[in-house]
């Protein structure tokens, strides 16, 4: 038995549970639970045992470890191969070495903090220890590479979903295609990346980056420190941050596995299009090849944009080559 089942255990049950029921559900010796509860409180678990009634998880400490999220998860595949760090260059780069290794479809790197946390061309992450999160998920999908980049929008809609689940009175907005905000301001950050064989996909990475207790808006650099914040700026209390990657997990199945069936989007494109902070207001497109502004109308099956020009066009902007801001700021 290990601890994380007991700990799965602890957490489901309502009041005590008695050492004689925990050793017949988990088929294990009396004296083997007695070692697990034994080291679940060296870890830091508050577990009451009083006689006659057994054991109850009284406070779970605020840390976030492999037995917390494992113990947590409610997917079949997804984040069950877990790879924990406490200190880790970046998950994106972790988790593409334990691929090369063997790690498969659905493995997961998380780490508590990051010393070359990356975001997309080149720029970085900012990523301090003991209150966010930053994770990388590994994928196997048969998908041509053009369709890769519709991952990232799956999982900006799980990691809004996920955070909606938790945190009262706060509306996690989609900032197409790769960037979650709350009140306009950016909490959460998802970094795809293919690795391609010939023409077909070896493998997906998608990392993602979320500011969950940080309290402190000086961790962030000076300019982006009007437009970042973490979840804690702005609803001021603690979320668990096993629970929130046990919940991103739990959408991103269900989410993923219906994309893969349907081929592109088109489940998914109400729901996302309600999530999307642009969703009809005015855009500037900050494309290469010359910018432009117009009315941001959503996306199309694929995940592209749509931005309805001052002359009625509509554009269809990719995600791979365009920026796309607000006229008035960030969002
Ligand atoms: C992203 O890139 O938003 C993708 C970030 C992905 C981070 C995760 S963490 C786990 C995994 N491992 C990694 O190494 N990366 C992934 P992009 O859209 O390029 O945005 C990057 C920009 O966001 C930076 O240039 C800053 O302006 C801003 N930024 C940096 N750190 C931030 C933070 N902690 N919170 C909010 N904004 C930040």
């Amino acid at each position: 038995m290990d601890k994380s089942t007991l700990l799965t255990l602890l957490r489901e049950s309502e009041s005590y549970v008695s050492g004689q029921e925990i050793s017949k559900l988990l088929g294990v010796s009396r004296s083997a639970v007695w070692k697990v509860i034994k080291q679940l409180r060296e870890d830091g678990y508050d577990i009451e045992a009083v006689s006659n009634r057994g054991y109850r998880l009284k406070d779970t400490p605020d840390n976030m470890s492999k037995d917390e999220i494992l113990s947590r998860l409610q997917t079949v595949k997804m984040g069950r191969d877990l790879y924990y760090f406490d200190e880790t260059d970046s998950t994106n780069v972790r988790i593409r070495v334990l691929a090369d290794e063997g790690a498969s479809d659905g493995a997961l790197a998380v780490s508590d903090m990051q010393t070359s946390g990356r975001g997309r061309r080149g720029r970085g992450w900012i990523s301090p220890a003991g209150m966010n999160i930053y994770m990388s998920l590994l994928l196997e999908p048969k998908l041509s590479p053009s369709d890769a980049p519709m991952i990232t929008l799956i999982m900006a809609l799980a990691v809004s979903r996920g955070i909606m689940d938790l945190v009262e009175n706060v509306e996690a907005k989609i900032k197409w295609p790769n960037d979650i905000v709350i009140n306009g301001k950016k909490v959460c950050g998802i970094l795809t990346e293919m690795m391609l064989e010939a023409d077909y996909i070896r493998n997906v990475i998608v990392g993602v980056g979320i500011n969950v207790n940080q309290d402190d808006r000086s961790l962030f650099a000076p300019e982006i420190s009007e437009s970042a914040t973490s979840i804690r700026l702005e609803n001021g209390h603690a979320v668990d941050r096993s629970e929130l990657i046990a919940r991103i997990m739990y959408h991103f199945e269900k989410n993923y596995d219906t994309f893969l069936e349907a081929g592109d989007l088109s489940p998914f494109k109400k729901e996302y299009e309600k999530s999307l902070v642009s969703m009809d207001k005015e855009v500037r497109v900050l494309d290469p090849k010359g910018e432009y502004t117009g009315i941001s109308r959503g996306i199309d099956d694929k995940g592209e944009l749509i931005v309805e020009t001052a002359e009625g066009e509509r554009m269809n902007v990719y995600a791979g080559e365009v920026s796309v801001r607000g006229l008035y700021g960030y969002v």
